[in-house]
């Protein structure tokens, strides 16, 4: 009985099979987490989706940004599909299905077998782990299913924010959602900073790694770790495999030509297995992610 999690998958269909045979994977006897990013950039995005959904209980998944970015595109109606998958997927029968499935993953797993907390890009610093787990949740009940695309994904009609009114539960859900999918740098205070204030401050490539000493750090570095507590994420190629003892970041760049990486969760300490995706070669590691 073994216990995995897999890194930034991106349509990569058979670099995943390939690592899954190197781990002898056994539906009857493991699991496998996967960080999220399952879609975009890759080869087979719609084959990913199906394949990892038919592992049922055996494959839990938390949802990356680019999840989120499909269920936008799904939602406004009018805009067209940014890859031609997403344009085959408009028309399969499998579509609803899908598109509910991935609506309802969640933005933050705790995995009781292994105490690891999964996420696709971190966990904002100045939240615990149980209040990180209470916002992700509330987030779900908002955004989780296939009636809300319209509701929670749609383009929202812009209008100006009142600042006497308290917050709008919407608003926060969204802003929370983001900081599950995509933070990498933070404020020493914990505030997360995002690549355009990033490069304002002074950091030529905001996607990469910023150079020791400089004002915002990754959010893993940030935050002040408790006892026992072990996040494993994605969703930042341009750093790659980050081991650390309560953090491990594992996405090394699959579909840019790096590797798919997984870790055991339940032997952390084991080295890692990786497949090389030579086939691929997407030159925007350095992007969004
Ligand atoms: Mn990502």
């Amino acid at each position: 009985m073994a216990v995995y999690a897999i890194g930034d998958v991106h349509g990569c269909l058979l670099e995943l099979q390939r690592l899954l045979q190197l781990l002898r994977f056994d539906p009857a006897r493991d699991r496998l987490l996967f960080v999220g990013d399952l879609v975009n950039r890759g080869p087979n995005s719609l084959e990913c989706l199906r394949f990892i959904r038919s592992l049922g209980t055996r494959a839990e998944v938390v949802m990356g940004n680019h999840e989120v970015n499909l269920l936008r595109q799904m939602a406004a109606v009018d805009a067209p599909p940014v890859e031609p998958w997403q344009k085959t997927l408009t028309r399969v029968s499998d579509r609803d299905t899908l598109l509910d499935w991935i609506s309802r993953l969640p933005l933050m797993l705790q995995d009781r077998e292994t105490g690891f907390v999964v996420v696709h890009a971190g966990v904002h610093p100045s939240w615990s782990l149980d209040e990180a787990m209470t916002r992700a949740g509330k987030v779900m009940r908002q955004a989780g299913g296939l009636d809300r695309l319209e509701t929670f994904y749609a383009p929202a009609a812009k209008r100006t924010v009142d600042p006497t009114e308290p917050p709008d539960p919407l608003r926060i859900a969204k802003d929370d959602q983001t900081v599950f999918t995509r933070i990498r740098l933070t404020a020493p205070d914990g505030r997360p900073v995002w690549p355009e204030e990033a490069k304002k401050a002074g950091l030529s490539d905001p996607y990469a790694p910023p150079p020791v000493g400089f004002s915002f750090q990754p959010w893993y570095q940030v935050r002040r770790w408790t006892s026992g507590e072990r996040v494993v994420y994605g969703h930042w190629a341009a750093v790659g495999l980050a081991l650390h003892p309560h953090s491990k970041g594992l996405d090394t760049g699959c579909v840019y030509g790096g590797r798919l990486t997984a870790i055991r969760l339940d032997h952390p300490d084991l080295p890692v297995t990786q497949v090389d995706c030579p086939n691929h070669s997407r030159t925007d590691a350095g992007g969004e992610g």
